[in-house]
């Protein structure tokens, strides 16, 4: 099966099974496990931020930031596609008390520019509106189709978000994907912010986990909530130690995922009813409207697994990922089946 669902079906790597095989463990919950304490030591030092703290799920991370930032009754000011508000369920309001304010982007793009933030704010205002928070970004967007919040647009929102005294959260599930095609570090991509989540189980290929970083006292209240959460796990070591593999060998080799997204866009292009711009596909994210076509996206999905292709279908539309497990070949053998499944 060539499957595009998602990035975050890969299987682990032969070095990443070894790796887990033979990691040294200890008890994670009493701050013991030896693999965890690097992972996360690592994961700080690249990020160039005080602390990081290993969690099972990127859901997790983005829900302890926003319960960490906010207090009930706030709002969180979100572009109206981002992953926290439409994928993690009501859990900013079950865990924290808040509500979104989601914000178009006016270009389409999924990145917000500040005046469209700014005018979702709710700061020093009438008493009887509920407060602005906390301003969650996400890098790579993945619902507007892997776009990229460049580093001036990151630190352009945190400047004035700083000054009203607001705190800002980067969902970076994806963030070595957009460091790779902005051909930035993700330090670069992180620093303005006060906090950024990334999951080494997206792009990055490990199985299991993501991670939370930000200041140390942050990271420290972080593990009692991750602990409430129920995500207070034992000898994580053994899922550390692959998510040090994919931290390390994984984001040299993106570009290739990158590449082969835009050789399927420029394929896609060339269908009769299917409507995508190859030129905006710059990470490992395709979505694209297939209601020309006269046949709905969940039919095309079953169709095409006959061809040994698993896509996800989304309203009028498709969406495709590329990762490590998915080859330049495999992408011919999705274009025919794309070809022959609408022409049908
Ligand atoms: N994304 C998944 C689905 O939930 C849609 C996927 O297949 O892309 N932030 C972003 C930007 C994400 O894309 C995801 C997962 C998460 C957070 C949540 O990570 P997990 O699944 O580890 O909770």
């Amino acid at each position: 099966m060539i499957d595009l669902r998602s990035d975050t079906v890969t299987k682990p790597t032969r070095a990443m099974r070894r790796a887990m095989a033979e990691a040294e463990v200890g008890d994670d919950v009493y701050g013991e496990d030896p693999t965890v304490n690097r992972l996360q030591e690592r994961a700080a030092e690249i990020f160039g931020k005080e602390a990081a703290i290993f969690v099972p799920t990127g859901s997790m991370g983005n829900q302890i930031a926003i319960k960490l930032h906010t207090r009930p009754g706030q709002e969180v000011v979100i572009e109206e596609r981002g992953h926290i508000f439409n994928f993690e369920m009501a859990a900013m309001a079950a865990v924290s008390g808040t509500i979104p304010r989601p914000v178009r982007s006016r270009d389409g793009s999924g990145i917000l520019t500040w005046d469209e933030i700014e005018a979702a704010l709710h700061v020093g205002g009438a008493y009887y509106v509920a407060p602005t928070g906390l301003i969650a970004l996400e890098n790579s967007h993945n619902l507007a189709g892997g776009t990229l919040l460049t580093r001036s647009r990151t630190e352009e929102i945190c400047e004035r978000a700083h000054e009203r005294k607001l705190p800002v959260h980067l969902d970076g599930a994806r963030i070595f994907n957009a460091a790779t095609a902005l051909a930035e570090s993700v330090a670069a991509l992180a620093r303005p912010v006060d906090s950024v989540m990334f999951c080494l189980s997206k792009a990055l290929g490990a199985p299991v986990g993501s991670m939370l970083l930000g200041e140390r006292a942050f990271i420290e209240e972080a593990r009692s909530w991750r602990k409430l959460l129920g995500g207070g796990m034992r000898q994580a070591g053994v899922l550390a130690a692959a998510g040090l593999v994919a931290l390390e060998e994984t984001p040299r080799r993106l570009h290739e995922d990158h590449a082969n997204a835009r050789k399927l866009a420029e394929g896609l292009a060339e269908i009769p009813g299917i409507k995508i711009d190859p030129e905006k596909i710059v990470t490992n994210i395709i979505i694209f409207d297939v209601s020309e076509t006269g046949i709905s996206a969940d039919e095309i999905c079953a169709r095409l697994q006959q061809y040994n292709v698993l896509a996800s279908g989304f309203g009028d539309s498709i969406r495709m990922v590329t990762h490590y497990d998915v080859s330049s070949d495999d992408i011919d053998v999705a274009l025919k089946g794309m070809k022959e499944v609408v022409s049908r």
